[in-house]
């Protein structure tokens, strides 16, 4: 059986956040509001057709892919750099490759258990984000 990422996730918990948005230059004033958040997640997939959707009461971010197919990202109401992005299978984790200004730019996502992670990478910082399913 094939991972089923669909459905709804709400946020758990962070690791090393702050560091991530450092590293992309995020300011001081919407790093602190950022870091309070406790965003919620919807994916929804359709064999290889993916959409996530993440909704918070400060900004929200929505992006669709194929897994192998490349596409324009706007990272809009995030970094709004823009960057080439694909994502493709590795076993049952989806590696998204953000390419763009930013060197070893990019996140993973996988679930276990009841839990889904999202691993996100910029230069030398990694973020880790856990969710639970709603
Ligand atoms: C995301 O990407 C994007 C959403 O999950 C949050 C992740 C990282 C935030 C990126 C940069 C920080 C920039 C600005 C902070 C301002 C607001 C934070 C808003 C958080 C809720 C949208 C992975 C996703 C696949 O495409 O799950």
């Amino acid at each position: 059986m094939p991972v089923d990422f669909n459905g709804t996730w709400n946020f758990v918990r962070s690791e090393n956040f702050e560091s991530y948005m450092l590293a992309l230059g995020i300011d001081f004033a919407t790093r602190k509001i950022a870091n309070l958040l406790k965003p919620q997640k919807v994916i929804k997939q359709e064999g290889d057709s993916f959409s996530i959707s993440t909704t918070s009461t400060f900004r929200n971010y929505f992006v669709q892919f194929k897994i192998g197919e490349e596409f324009d990202e706007d990272n809009k109401g995030l970094d709004n750099r823009k960057c080439t992005s694909v994502v493709t299978w590795d076993n049952d984790k989806i590696v998204c490759v953000q390419n763009g200004e930013k060197r070893n730019r990019g996140w993973t996502h996988w679930i276990e258990g009841d839990e889904l992670y999202l691993e996100l990478c910029c230069e030398d910082q990694i973020s880790r984000q856990v969710f639970k399913r709603g």
